[in-house]
């Protein structure tokens, strides 16, 4: 069983901070089995976060998500420690709302390293279904960047 996680421009940009992320996504026992660097164009962007169309935040959240790179991830549970790898990637970016995560659960990822109710660090998808959906419309469809000139091809292993 796996999930899908996203890592936000404001992490992406900063490499060290990025570093940080993936240490404590380790350190919590998720394993990074697929991992795409990309920056997402307004289209791809509208497709990740169709259920929000209607939501105030809406302009806010396409416009940052499509501000820089971003860095799509596949995660599943280690051996040792198994359990829901959507629940656990979940549980630790912590709450949407970062001023909740002071009280609730400061040493998340948003209670670290979260700014803004938007800029706050991270996605997870929330069901088997949208695991699917997402992790298929990163890993399968989407336009391949300059990112992805970096990235081995088949013959090169
Ligand atoms: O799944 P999660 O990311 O924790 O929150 P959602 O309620 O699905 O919202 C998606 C995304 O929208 C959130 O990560 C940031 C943005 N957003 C916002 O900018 N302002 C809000 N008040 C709520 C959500
Ligand atoms: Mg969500």
């Amino acid at each position: 069983m796996r999930t899908f996680a996203l890592l936000k421009p404001e992490i992406v940009t900063y490499p060290s901070l990025c570093w940080q992320v993936l240490e404590k996504t380790l350190t919590a026992g998720l394993e990074v089995t697929r991992a795409r660097k990309t920056t997402l164009t307004l289209a791809e962007a509208g497709k990740l976060y169709a259920a929000h169309k209607d939501k105030f935040f809406y302009e806010r959240l396409i416009r940052h998500i499509t501000s820089g790179p971003v860095i799509a991830l596949e995660l599943q549970t280690g051996d040792s420690t198994g359990g829901d790898p959507v629940a656990r990637w979940r549980q630790l970016l912590g709450p949407t709302k970062v001023y909740r995560t002071a009280y609730e659960s400061p040493n998340s990822l948003r209670g670290a390293f979260g700014l803004t109710d938007t800029r706050n660090v991270g996605h997870g998808s929330d069901s088997p279904q949208s695991v699917a959906d997402e992790s298929a419309l990163f890993f399968d469809t989407l336009t391949p960047t300059n990112d992805d000139a970096c990235r081995p091809s088949k013959s090169d292993l």
